[in-house]
């Protein structure tokens, strides 16, 4: 959000989800479609299928490179490489639409200047991806006039994440590809809620509608709308204040997350936490993080409340109570006002679409959006949404970019934190499965699902397991310079040589007791992706197949190796 916000002023995808059936040219980059989005890859599925071209920039194979015309398998964290190399052969190959660049950015000059070094045979050396391919892919991006990119974590958990997103935007700026139908940069959103919560100012910096905390205007306006004196200092970013607590951080208040499974190099966040004096947890279950808290307020779950969620693509949608919650359980924001009111405040909301009111009427983009009107419509309301005849907003930046003028930012290559040496000479990735949800707190207990995917594992090239005499399910214990976990071995050519890749959804064998917490400079974002890493051998695996329904197991690409291999 932050990178997009600098180059193009507004942090969300510039398309709809069902304009990616109309795209003429794919390029999905750190993006596990298939599972982490499987409406999204849908729609990509039946872009494909009309004849689309698409190209998937992943260090795995993953389901979507099986129907993608390239597979670009780069080595983790050299991104900046691979698309400023891109952005190279389509200036000095004269693919550039100069009218949009004239008419709608600036400093185009500093992109040209930084990315001349960048030669595909150069980027070849480094990313591992043959110059002729990503020639290939800069000129069919370029060329092509519905041309959308899709990115995700694979882009932004890096140290170097809003660098990847400003060399993503000047391949945007520099081809036009913007403000149209099916052309644009789509950040797909991870949880179903995530883009309402930050709209609705869930965040360090901002109010409701991306409007600056240190803002004066924006602040006035708050402290009249709430009647009450606001700061005009930005607060933390979360990786930022994982790191203050114990020390600066006394008291913590969780609400909706299980930061013991889901933050990085989460001993040092243990340690802390022996230092806080008062923790709450606001949440559906007893996760991770219960075994840490005094108080625990226990919430109602999504179909058990009324409310919206905002979907990956700007779009309120209602959310109705299907059932009852279980005795004591309440909505989220019923519990908040009943904390708000015991320390004194006077809130008297008696339904969340009140609460929505108050935010719309605050939020020019907001302003035509209300609970009564989406409950009209089977397709919600896509924001910009300015007054109640305002049909809403299918794409972003038609007409002009937002922000007035597209923004170039030049970026030159900075090298993941951690790399791979003698004593941790792999590296390591962390992400998700189809069959679990984030911290598994929810998926773990739907029998089904923990029938698919019952226990944690890594997956390892066949070379890097041979020389550790590892075989497929055997048992193994993955070290980093910050922690220890074991898991089962997936012997299989789904990674590179060289990397290895575990999911961070198994209490019991934490991928972030690995992971490293070294920040982006500008969010905080913690390199989740890339870390070193060493893997040795514990005991046999008993024969079974523990991957019953699994992808992997069922003959995907890469597929498990057989002995022989
Ligand atoms: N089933 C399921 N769906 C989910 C979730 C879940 O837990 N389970 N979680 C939701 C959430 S919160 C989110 S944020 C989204 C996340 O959705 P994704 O970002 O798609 O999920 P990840 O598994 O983190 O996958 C990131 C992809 O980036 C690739 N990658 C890793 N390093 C690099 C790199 O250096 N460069 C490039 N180009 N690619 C790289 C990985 O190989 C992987 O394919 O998924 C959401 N959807
Ligand atoms: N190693 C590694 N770590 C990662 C990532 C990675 O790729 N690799 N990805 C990161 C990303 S993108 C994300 S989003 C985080 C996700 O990490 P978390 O946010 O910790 O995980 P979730 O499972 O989405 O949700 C956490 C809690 O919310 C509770 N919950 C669900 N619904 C409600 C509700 O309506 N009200 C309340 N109060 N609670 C509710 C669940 O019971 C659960 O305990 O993990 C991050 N951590
Ligand atoms: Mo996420």
């Amino acid at each position: 959000m932050a990178g997009l916000v600098t180059t193009f002023g507004a942090g969300a995808m510039t398309n709809s989800i069902p304009e990616i059936r109309d795209a003429e040219f794919l390029f999905v980059i750190g993006s596990n479609t298939s599972e982490a989005h499987p409406i999204i890859a849908m729609e990509m599925k039946r872009a494909v299928a009309r004849g689309a071209t698409m190209v998937v920039a992943d260090p795995r194979r993953i389901w979507m490179t099986t129907i993608a015309d390239r597979h670009l398998m780069l080595r983790p964290g050299t991104d900046v490489w691979l698309l400023n190399a891109m952005a190279n052969v389509i200036i000095s190959e004269g693919l550039t639409d100069p009218e949009f660049i004239e008419r709608n950015t600036e400093q185009f000059e500093d992109v040209v200047a930084a990315v001349a070094e960048y030669t595909p045979e150069q980027a070849e050396i480094i990313t591992g991806v043959p110059a002729e391919d990503i020639r290939r892919t800069a000129r069919q991006y370029a060329t092509t006039e519905k041309a959308g990119i899709y990115y995700t974590l694979g882009i932004t958990e890096h140290s170097h994440g809003t660098d990847n997103v400003y060399a993503l935007s000047n391949l945007v700026l520099m081809t036009g590809h913007l403000g149209k139908p099916s052309a644009g940069l789509n950040p797909l959103r991870g949880q179903n809620n995530v883009q309402g919560a930050n709209d609705a100012g869930a965040s360090p910096v901002f109010y409701p509608g991306y409007q600056r905390v240190d803002d004066p205007a924006a602040q006035a306006k708050y402290e009249q709308l709430w009647g009450t004196k606001l700061s005009p200092e930005p607060g933390m970013n979360l990786n930022v204040m994982m790191k203050a607590v114990g020390d600066q951080i006394r008291g913590l208040f969780v609400m909706g997350e299980d930061i013991l499974l889901s933050e990085p190099n989460v001993k040092r966040l243990e340690e802390g936490m022996n230092g806080l004096e008062f923790l709450v947890l606001q949440d559906l279950f007893l996760n991770e993080t219960a075994r840490f808290a005094d108080v625990i307020l226990p919430a109602a779950c999504f179909v058990e409340k009324d409310g919206t969620f905002t979907n990956s693509d700007r779009r309120v949608q209602l959310v109705r109570k299907g059932v009852e919650p279980p005795p004591g359980a309440l909505a989220d924001w019923e519990i908040l006002k009943r904390l708000a009111n015991a320390v004194g405040m006077s809130w008297s909301y008696e339904h969340p679409r009140e609460i929505y009111r108050e935010m719309a009427q605050s939020v020019p983009n907001f302003a035509g959006i209300s609970h009564e009107r989406i409950s009209e419509r089977n397709d919600g309301l896509q924001w910009p949404c300015l007054d109640d005849e305002h049909p809403g907003t299918k794409f972003l930046h038609e007409g002009g970019v937002l922000r007035g003028k597209g923004q170039f930012q030049a970026v030159q290559y900075r090298p993941s934190y951690e790399l791979a040496d003698d004593d941790y000479s792999l590296l390591l990735s962390t992400g998700r499965t189809l069959y679990h949800y984030n911290a598994a707190t929810q998926t773990r207990r739907a029998p089904g699902l923990h029938a698919k995917q019952p226990e944690p594992f890594i997956e390892i090239h066949p070379k890097d397991a041979r020389r550790r005499g590892i075989a497929h399910g055997d048992w193994v214990s993955v070290t980093t310079r910050r922690g220890q976990v074991e898991c089962r071995a997936i012997v299989s050519r789904q990674v590179r040589r060289g990397c290895i890749w575990m999911p961070l959804h198994y209490a019991e064998a934490r991928a972030n007791l690995l992971t490293v917490d070294a920040g982006d400079p500008v969010t905080q974002t913690a390199e989740y992706k890339v870390c070193a890493a060493e893997v040795v051998k514990l005991r046999d695996g008993d024969g079974a197949n523990t991957f019953p329904g699994s992808f992997y197991a069922a003959g995907g690409p890469g597929v498990v190796a057989t002995p022989a291999e």
